[in-house]
């Protein structure tokens, strides 16, 4: 404290509502965002293994672009490790917010924190932190995305109005840990529970991937050959599943129905193609509510916890019309 008496430094930071704790200071109140023409944002995403992922930071690029604003990009390629030591980068370089993609529930909350301690606000997007150790408004300003337990919710819906007799369920999970692999289970399983008149005969994780999808898929369809449903987190692995149940000599749409989640392009052509039954669409153009929502926070708006994405859904009666939308 050479330049001001500690004293006076206590008293301020006191008054900007951070706590000062044995000479450093942490921000008991979430770090405000001051408004001017550009800023420097970084945006932590969690990997880069399918078109999904691909869209999202392609529409994060576009729109910092658009906006003239500097995007610091990190890709932790699947390590929650490398993430946390990604958003550890931002704070060094003293970016003026962050958006995160957490790649699980818990490894990411020291990152959140640490931004927070650095006075860096963080919006989270498309996944989210476990509740229990990290809140919106808090420790995070908001969390944009879908509501995983809708989409699981809405394809098992869909399922018990048209599943025609098939009944024995197969699970593929995203990865393990993750918000929309814990919430896509939660709203299927308690549907499909309440329902009654099914089986969830096996679940495992497939990552999010397609071949590690396709890999899980063949061992479950040998393991229970009378699974005549196959229900997946994501488009990866139902493109992955569709493999393993054709090399099964089975034929999907007609011995297993296959459902999904994303709404990607492949995935509704199959739609179309009779190979995938149903598909909740989880949108990854994030781009322009992501900035739309900083600007918003910098005004000094007050933010929703959640600033939930709208999805659409895609069944045979309107993939061929809405195939040109999807990402
Ligand atoms: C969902 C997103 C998921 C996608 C997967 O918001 O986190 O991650 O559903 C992607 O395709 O890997």
């Amino acid at each position: 404290m050479n330049r001001i008496s500690r004293r006076a430094f206590m008293l301020a930071a006191t008054a900007a509502g951070a706590i000062a704790i044995a000479g450093t200071v942490a921000f008991a109140e979430l770090p405000k965002l001051a408004q001017k023409e550009t800023y420097k944002v970084g945006f932590a995403q969690t990997e880069s293994n399918n078109p999904w992922r691909i869209a999202q930071t392609n529409s994060m690029k576009a729109e910092a672009e658009k906006l003239g604003h500097q995007l610091v990009y990190t890709d932790a390629a699947g390590s929650a490790a490398k993430q946390v030591a990604d958003v550890n980068s931002m704070i060094a370089q003293g970016v003026d917010l962050i958006f995160l993609a957490p790649r699980e529930e818990k490894p990411l909350i020291p990152a959140v924190m640490a931004a927070k301690k650095a006075g860096i606000p963080v919006i989270l997007l498309d996944r989210s932190v476990d509740p229990s150790l990290a809140k919106a408004g808090e420790d995070y300003v908001t969390f944009i995305g879908s509501d995983f337990i809708e989409e699981g919710k809405r394809i098992a819906e869909w399922l018990v109005k048209n599943a025609n007799g098939k009944s024995k369920i197969i699970e593929l999970e995203g990865t393990t840990g993750s918000s929309p692999a814990n919430d896509r289970k939660k709203g299927f399983d308690e549907t499909i529970k309440a329902a009654g008149g099914f089986e969830i005969v096996a679940s495992q994780s497939g990552d999010f991937a397609r071949d590690k999808g396709r890999q899980v898929a063949e061992a479950l369809l040998q393991a229970h050959p009378d699974a005549d449903i196959v229900y997946a987190h994501n488009d990866e692995m139902a493109i992955g599943a569709i493999a393993a149940i054709e090399a099964a000599g089975k034929v999907p749409g007609k011995d297993v129905l296959v459902l999904s989640i994303d709404g990607g392009k492949e995935a509704v052509q199959a739609v179309i193609d009779g190979k995938i039954a149903a598909v909740v669409e989880c949108n990854p153009r994030f781009g322009p509510k992501a900035f739309e929502t900083m600007l918003r926070y910098a005004k000094g708006e007050k933010i929703d916890p959640m600033v939930i994405n709208e999805d659409k859904f895609y069944d045979s009666s309107n993939a061929a019309a809405e195939l040109a939308n999807a990402y």
